[in-house]
């Protein structure tokens, strides 16, 4: 099957080749051919879905001004160019992504090959691109033909607060006989709770935690996978191992706080759920769906919770069982579930990865026969172990974020996570496990029942995310800071992990709005959120409360009312405002328009004479130190926020008169506003450092008022020697308001501040990640007992929403429209840094920008991406004291001044790489 594909994929190259020979001069090339983000996806489910690409190409202004997409439904035909599906036809634009398929309808449980070519400014080709495919999952409900299996283990109810009830995995195979030749075989699968899929004895896919977290109420996401080459003639086996997971398991901090219910929030017994779609060489088809005819056990895996851990007997183990010629006579037949209410649908969103493996280094023995690894950087997933031993020899793994003064792990930030896996020995030869259904936070693995003294091989940290943080670089010439971007790009990755958690490690990762909606564009500087923040935009639909407000965070698996909170519940505007933003995605608006309407309602009833109050739980600037911020105030800001984001929005969708009755809103909010917390100098009635930045930041500040309202903000920084007093919603607005008024050596100096409270602080203190707290922890007092007892997580994005800023105004990069076609390069150039050098991926490609001083020269290196332009600030007013590439500006047809003041000169510059200098 293999060597078939090659030929073809030789042979579809080949053809490309042959038939860009029309081709003219372009040399632009198509890369990154996606669909609804992804690439080559498996069982998407939407309609009309989207595609995109990335252009690259030499030299200057370089633009797509057409494309031509096709799409066949066999590769066979793909190869003969036999346009059976769509054919776009040659469509003038130069659009590259949100490109909606427009053809005959698709059809369920099939896959489609496509390419697209594009002609460039002066109308020459390209090749096409590479070949790529995508695939439609099941899209009726009468496609499904599964049963919801399991396997009874009991109910051994333990008492509900002292207790931990983890019941042990299930186990359920299928086997079944290939008596003809197979020309495609595709695997529907799910579970309400957690599962692996297992196909003659191999794990099927690469992902883990699925079918991923919904509300499983409304909705359950099946996997499609391609399992063609997995199958042979003759016995096959087909096999899944199903826990408990978000439906059945322990969630958040239920058990901390005593909730009425501390699991199975959504069902008490998981089960599995799929069907294998097969398509002979003959024609015929077949399906083969869980049914009674299935068997069922226990096996190796005693307990698997996410957030307790997992025990893992290998004397149990019924080895060779998802495989042929295993005897399952004592297998039993399995248990029949239902799911009665929610709808069957693809996952939308990115899943769980590997995406790094972590050798430890160092291994210290705090006590005797206790061992702890450390992996280096504080991650979020599973520790590989490899141990030879006698039979029954219990090993044990604990996880800590950082150490104690005498060696040990520090578990007591954890709460009620257990966080800890057991492996019993079989005692055969050497022995490896990684655990499959529960996942930690952590730095550090304690070890202990080591049979013998380990060595480093004994533990691989294995860092599971549901994204790569690859769509930025960031280098300057302050060490601290590289290190707080790299701890950033960490802390990252441990919390976008199925969806946006607030912390990994201890007994919450739960999807807290707050901190989503304060770090989202930050996020979308890292990394490519797309589809990953499309799937939280369905939880967070999910999750809202039939009021109108969107809860503390989504999905929302507790029964409790009132769970809202200014700048919380903002989230359900923030985050679909930067769908749109970044991706140009408009979709995402219209999937939340409604409830974001609904929102809107909510809050108008709420205020009074356009003033939202604060309200629900009130978390207000959360960990602030030294200053605290009214909720009233944070409420009635956030409210204008979000009107002037909804006109915005509005506008995206063509909804012109609500754009209208949304401006509307906001400037009468914004008047109101000024009336109650604006004095005539400029001040705000509370004065800290959050009200000036949010108050600026929102547009909030009466035009003429704004300008003392900044100097006011920058002298109380410069007063409190460069430091915060701000939590989660004042930090990251504070140093993009100052920006905005021209007081970047300001945001500088706080960027560089390493005295408590500041980033500087946690990395001269030795941290790998953010923390939630500016003082989580100090190298002196590292027994604080009372802050470490309590709620402090070493993994908590929010503070580093700082990354937006560095972004934004440090390396200068920004869109003016949505999706990043014109682009904003405005570095805050300073004296406070001898140089700052960056890239941001956008959906468009690219974009780099670099400054550094030589001596009183400036040189700017810029690299703007095909198919966009970008709009330059050059800090001085003498346009003769500008060279690019030792040019005097007026030698370059290709580069337009459009303006200049007294400190900036603003050029417009199409795609290529620049290089400026500029005599200050
Ligand atoms: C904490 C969470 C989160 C924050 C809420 C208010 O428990 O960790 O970061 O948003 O409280």
């Amino acid at each position: 099957m293999k060597i078939q594909f090659t030929i073809l994929l030789i042979s579809i190259l080949t053809f490309g080749n042959s038939y860009s020979q029309k081709a003219g001069s372009a040399t632009i090339s198509i890369h990154e051919t996606r669909v609804e983000y992804l690439e080559n996806p498996e069982g998407i489910d939407i309609p009309h879905p989207r595609f995109s690409w990335i252009l690259k190409g030499e030299g200057r202004n370089r633009f797509q001004s057409a494309y031509q997409i096709i799409v066949t439904s066999s590769l066979e035909k793909f190869i003969k160019n036999e346009v059976d599906i769509w054919d776009s036809g040659k469509v003038n634009s130069n659009d590259t992504n949100q490109i909606e398929y427009d053809g005959i309808p698709l059809k369920s449980d099939s896959k489609y090959y496509w390419k697209v070519k594009i002609w460039d400014e002066s109308g020459g080709i390209s090749e096409w691109s590479a070949p790529a495919h995508w695939s439609m999952g099941l899209l009726n409900f009468s496609n499904w033909k599964g049963l919801f299996i399991g396997h009874d283990v009991g109910y051994n109810k333990a008492d509900k607060y002292d207790s931990l009830y983890l019941p042990p995995a299930r186990y359920l195979r299928k086997s079944f006989k290939l008596n003809k030749k197979i020309k495609k075989a595709t695997a529907y699968t799910t579970a309400l709770g957690l599962y692996e899929l297992r196909l003659n004895g191999n794990k099927v896919g690469e992902d883990y935690f699925l079918p991923g977290w919904t509300d499983y109420n409304k909705r359950l996401y099946y996997q499609t996978f391609d399992i063609t080459d997995k199958l042979h003639e003759g016995e096959n086996v087909i096999g899944a191992i199903v826990a408990d997971g978000w439906y059945a398991g322990y969630i958040g901090y239920a058990l901390l706080v005593r909730l009425d219910k501390v699991r199975e929030f959504y069902g008490v017994n998981p089960s599995f759920m799929g069907q294998i779609h097969l398509e002979y060489e003959d024609g015929s088809t077949e399906i083969i769906a869980s049914d009674k005819s299935w068997k069922s056990n226990e096996g190796a895996i005693r307990e698997a919770d996410i957030i307790m851990g997992e025990t893992y007997d290998a004397r149990l183990e019924n080895s060779g069982w998802d495989a042929p010629n295993f005897d399952d006579s004592e297998w039993k037949s399995p248990k029949i579930y239902t799911y009665p209410n929610g709808k069957l649908e693809a996952h939308p969103g990115t899943k769980v990865k590997n995406v790094e493996q972590l050798k430890p280094i160092e291994i210290t023995e705090p006590s005797p026969g206790t061992y702890v690894f450390n992996l280096g950087k504080n991650i979020a997933g599973i520790a590989e172990l490899k141990v030879k031993g006698n039979k029954g020899t219990k090993v044990q793994l604990r996880f800590g974020e950082i150490l104690k003064s005498d060696g040990h792990i520090q578990t007591e930030n954890l709460r009620k996570a257990r966080a800890t896996d057991t492996y019993i020995l079989n005692g055969n030869s050497e022995e490896t496990w990684q655990p499959k259904f529960t996942y930690h936070g952590f730095q550090y693995v304690e070890v202990t029942g080591y049979p013998g003294i380990p060595n480093l091989d004994a533990i691989t940290g294995l860092v599971l995310s549901s994204i790569e943080t690859n769509a930025s670089t960031f280098n300057s010439s302050n060490a601290m800071n590289n290190t707080l971007f790299k701890n950033i790009k960490t802390t990252q990755s441990a919390n976008f992990f199925e969806i946006p958690t607030d912390c990994p490690q201890r007994d919450e990762r739960l999807g807290w709005t707050g901190d989503a909606q304060i770090y989202m564009r930050s996020a979308t500087y890292n990394s490519d959120v797309a589809a990953f923040m499309t799937k939280f935009l369905v939880d967070l639909d999910d999750a809202q409360r039939w009021y109108g407000a969107y809860p503390n965070f989504a999905p929302f698996p507790y029964s409790r009312p009132n769970q809202y909170a200014p700048a919380w519940m903002d989230v359900g505007i923030i985050i679909p405002y930067n769908m749109y933003k970044v991706y140009n995605d408009t979709r995402a608006l219209d999937f939340m328009y409604e409830g974001m309407q609904k929102f809107m309602r909510f809050q108008e009833d709420a205020s009074t004479d356009y003033l939202r109050p604060g309200g629900g739980n009130n978390w207000g600037d959360w960990l602030a130190v030294n200053e605290e911020t009214s909720h009233d105030f944070i409420g009635a800001a956030f409210y204008g926020y979000d009107a002037k984001l909804m006109a915005e929005m509005a506008e995206a969708l063509g909804k012109t008169e609500d754009a209208a009755k949304y401006r509307n809103l906001f400037e009468n909010i914004k008047k109101a506003f000024a009336k109650k917390y604006i004095l005539e100098n400029g001040q705000t009635t509370e004065d800290t450092q959050t009200t000036y930045a949010l108050a600026l930041y929102f547009d909030l500040y009466p035009d003429g008022l704004a300008k003392k309202g900044a100097a006011r903000l920058a002298e109380k920084i410069e007063k409190n020697g460069y430091k915060f007093t701000t939590g989660f919603l004042g930090t990251k607005h504070v140093m993009l308001a100052l920006s905005k008024y021209g007081y970047n050596d300001i945001s500088y100096k706080i960027f560089q501040q390493t005295e408590y409270p500041s980033w500087g602080y946690s990395v001269e203190n030795g941290s790998t990640s953010i923390w939630e707290r500016w003082n989580s922890y100090t190298k002196d007092d590292s027994e604080n007992s009372d802050l470490n007892a309590k709620m402090n997580s070493f993994s908590h994005y929010a503070f580093g929403s700082v990354a937006e800023w560095m972004f934004q105004h440090a390396v200068g990069i920004d869109t003016e429209d949505s999706g990043y076609r014109n682009i904003i390069i405005k570095p805050a150039i300073t004296k406070e840094m001898d140089f700052i050098e960056g890239s941001y991926k956008s959906i468009n490609g690219t974009i780099a920008s670099s400054w550094n001083w030589k001596g009183n020269n400036l040189l700017m290196n810029i690299k703007i991406p095909v198919n966009t332009k970008a709009k330059v600030t050059i800090p001085t007013s003498k346009e003769a004291n500008i060279k690019e590439g030792n040019k005097s500006l007026n030698k370059h047809s290709s580069i337009k001044v459009l303006d200049s003041n007294e400190n900036e000169t603003i050029l417009e510059i199409g795609s290529g790489v620049y290089t400026f200098s500029i005599k200050m």
